[in-house]
């Protein structure tokens, strides 16, 4: 039998969970309701965009901090210059990617309050998806929105005297 009207269109596009994975002892996938499950954290921010200017955003959820903590990257926790040799790695559905490294989120680094937002201006994320929130930036290119990945693993340099050791 032929189709004689159209499908429904969904104008909302949900996403699937966050797939947070890499060098990680308990990957996940997250999906924003299970980000609420940890402790919450606010942010006013403002940001410079190079196309719109200055933005004005309010956003709550979880430390990013907590989140990887949760899934135990594999490093030595008791080691500084073991957990200062990870990245993290944002990704958005549209292939927008952003890098921080782990001591910038480190409380005994540069402990800087990385968000993954579970709303934003008082509207919740389900649908779209988590954003990454960096209050420290001026500009707003790390501000990742529509997480659909996070990836943390150890920097690993070839052929150097330290890797071998
Ligand atoms: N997924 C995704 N997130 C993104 C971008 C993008 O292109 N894709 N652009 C970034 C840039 S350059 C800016 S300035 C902010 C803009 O956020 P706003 O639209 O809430 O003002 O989103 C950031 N997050
Ligand atoms: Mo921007």
């Amino acid at each position: 039998m032929s189709r004689t009207t159209a499908p429904p269109l969904t104008t909302t596009v949900r996403t699937g969970p966050l797939r947070l994975h890499g060098d990680l002892r308990h990957p996940a996938d997250l999906t924003v309701e299970q980000l609420r499950h940890f402790s919450a954290h606010q942010a006013d921010v403002v940001f410079d965009c190079a196309t719109n200017g200055a933005q004005h955003h309010a956003f709550t959820g979880p430390l990013l901090r907590d989140v990887i903590t949760r899934a135990e990257p594999a490093f030595d926790v008791r080691r500084r210059k073991d957990r200062s040799r990870f990245l993290v790695a944002v990704f958005g559905r549209d292939g927008h990617r952003a890098v921080l490294s782990w001591p910038e989120i480190d409380a005994e680094f540069g402990n800087a309050p990385v968000l993954l937002a579970t709303s934003l201006d008082g509207n919740p994320l389900d649908a779209e998806g988590s954003q990454l929130v960096v209050p420290s930036d001026a500009c707003g290119a790390r501000y990742v929105s529509a997480i659909t990945e996070i990836w943390v693993g150890a920097y690993r340099p070839t052929n150097t005297e330290a890797d071998l050791a």
